[in-house]
């Protein structure tokens, strides 16, 4: 058992986030038989801080949904966490390192809702009824945990080691593309880092939106029109460095980039 309260423990990671130092992962020491179910307790305490903090929810967004990365994990099942509005960055901008531990950068596809989202059963079809556009999107992710070093209740109760994101600035109707098929390219300083398609996520996009409302509803809450979801990597996730150039390019969605100064 754990001397720490959820709060506190939520509060421990929030400082290592705020103050871009890494930390031991809290099943080392602190929680070592930590479950994922309790994980999403210190989620959500640590969704409350940034809340109280003023910010506010983009969107929730999907993890781990790649057969590898899974499998990496060892897991079933992907994991989510919470965007918040301080995290986005212009497309074309700049990110500063100073603000990261160790960032990574990965190609996604997100889902801007047109209607509410509510499990269970939820399918892919539903989700693209319900989606009035998608875009793409370069996700920062910066694990507080050394060396992203963690289990799964680690990376979830980190939320899901989300930092910050860029999303594109062109949109895109659902029906208009096979998000299935789309081509991508994630790029560092002109040279091609990973590339993959849509069908990486879970076998479509649209599924992993799926899954993350069916996996909201076992908390009683549900994806909301307005929402941006970001539905996780389509390229595995590359280091960034001091001056890097990042674009992704997604067939059809075009090119969303950044630099880091
Ligand atoms: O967005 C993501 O896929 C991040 C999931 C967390 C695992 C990681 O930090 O690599
Ligand atoms: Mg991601």
């Amino acid at each position: 058992m754990s001397t720490m309260s959820n709060k506190e423990l939520a509060k421990f990671l929030l400082d290592a986030e705020l103050q871009r130092k890494d930390v031991v992962r809290i099943t080392s020491d602190k929680v070592p038989n930590l479950t994922v179910e309790e994980a999403y307790t210190i989620q959500e305490e640590l969704v409350k801080l940034k809340l109280e903090q003023g910010h506010n929810i983009v969107g929730p967004k999907m993890g781990l949904t790649s057969r590898a990365k899974m499998k990496q994990m060892n897991v079933e099942e992907p994991i989510y966490g919470y965007v918040f509005d301080n995290m986005i960055v212009q497309d074309g901008g700049q990110i500063s390192l100073s603000d990261f531990i160790h960032p990574k950068v990965e190609a996604e596809v997100a889902f801007i809702l047109g209607k509410d989202i509510e499990g269970p059963g939820v399918s892919g079809a539903q989700v693209l009824a319900a989606t009035d556009y998608v875009c793409p999107a370069l996700e920062i992710i910066d694990s507080r945990y050394e060396n992203f070093n963690f289990t799964l209740p680690d990376v979830v109760a980190d939320n899901a080691s989300t930092s910050q994101v860029v999303f594109g600035s062109k949109v895109r109707k659902p029906e208009e593309l096979d998000l299935e098929l789309i081509g991508t390219v994630l790029s560092i300083n002109g040279e091609i880092k990973d590339l993959g398609a849509g069908a990486a996520v879970l076998g479509h996009p649209a599924n992993s939106v799926a899954m993350l409302a069916n996996m909201l509803h076992r908390k009683g809450e549900k994806l909301k029109a307005g929402q941006v979801i970001l539905t996780g990597g389509i390229t595995g996730a590359n280091h960034l460095s001091y001056g890097d150039f990042v674009t992704g390019k997604l067939d059809g969605l075009g090119e969303v980039s950044f630099t880091v100064g």
